[in-house]
């Protein structure tokens, strides 16, 4: 992740594409991974009928992430954007198709960036940022538009770092052992938290995902 960023957006779609929690959080431990701090945008409220945008904020909110929820189609949440984007040097990231450079163009609507239809068969995004790069906007701010990526690899994200990736297991009971993959292990903090719902069972689930992707990674 490029240095001297100053703040990153992770980017969804509540639908076209559907954010899964687990994208999310793939998305959220890479910031996090890089040391910083990511806030959470969810797009396209405007096609959201089934309450996804309040499900999401509430979850993600409720662990202490800043929440966007936004519209490029309606305008709604722009302005919220627009005050953390048009100051210092933001990142966009996040899948193709969610909307990424669209939200750049409704803040600086002389970019003209170019957006993409999404393709009907897959429901994906087409590549149509091919890298990304540092964008002045009118008002004030430097943001770099990323390519999407659907697969989000956990570059370089050491097994054992990746706890430290989600900051709700900051704060909770120590693990018999200081090994803990807070897997199987026996008097487990995180399994605790779990449990007692202090840690959101989905969020539970993408760590021990990712965890088995950085220990299969580092065998290899
Ligand atoms: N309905 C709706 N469509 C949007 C919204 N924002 C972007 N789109 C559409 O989503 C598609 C992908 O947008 P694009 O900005 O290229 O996504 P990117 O790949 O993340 O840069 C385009 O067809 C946009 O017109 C929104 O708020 N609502
Ligand atoms: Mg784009
Ligand atoms: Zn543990």
């Amino acid at each position: 992740m490029a240095a001297n960023l100053d703040r990153v957006f992770v980017v969804v779609s509540l639908v076209d594409p559907p954010a899964s929690y687990e994208l999310i959080d793939r998305l959220l431990v890479l910031v996090e991974s890089s040391g910083l701090h990511p806030i959470l945008v969810t797009n396209k409220l405007d096609l959201d009928v089934d309450g996804a945008a309040a499900r999401i904020s509430e979850a993600y909110e409720g662990i202490g992430y800043g929440v966007l929820v936004v519209s490029v189609r309606s305008g709604e949440g722009l302005d919220a954007l627009r005050r953390d984007v048009c100051r210092g040097t933001s990142a966009l990231i996040g899948p193709s198709g969610v909307g990424k450079s669209s939200l750049i163009n409704a803040l600086d609507p002389g970019l003209a960036l170019r957006t993409g239809e999404l393709s009907g068969k897959t429901g994906t995004g087409r590549h149509t940022t091919s890298s990304s790069r540092l964008i002045p906007l009118s008002c004030g701010g430097l943001v770099a538009d990323t390519p999407g990526f659907g697969d989000v690899g956990l570059w370089g994200v050491a097994a054992a770092q990746l706890a430290a990736c989600f900051p709700e297991l900051a704060d909770i009971d120590p693990c018999r052992f200081r090994s803990c993959a807070h897997d199987q292990e026996p008097d487990c903090g995180v399994r605790a938290a779990v449990e007692s719902g202090r840690v959101r069972e989905s969020r539970y689930q993408s760590y021990l995902k990712l965890y088995a992707e950085a220990a299969a990674a580092a065998e290899r």
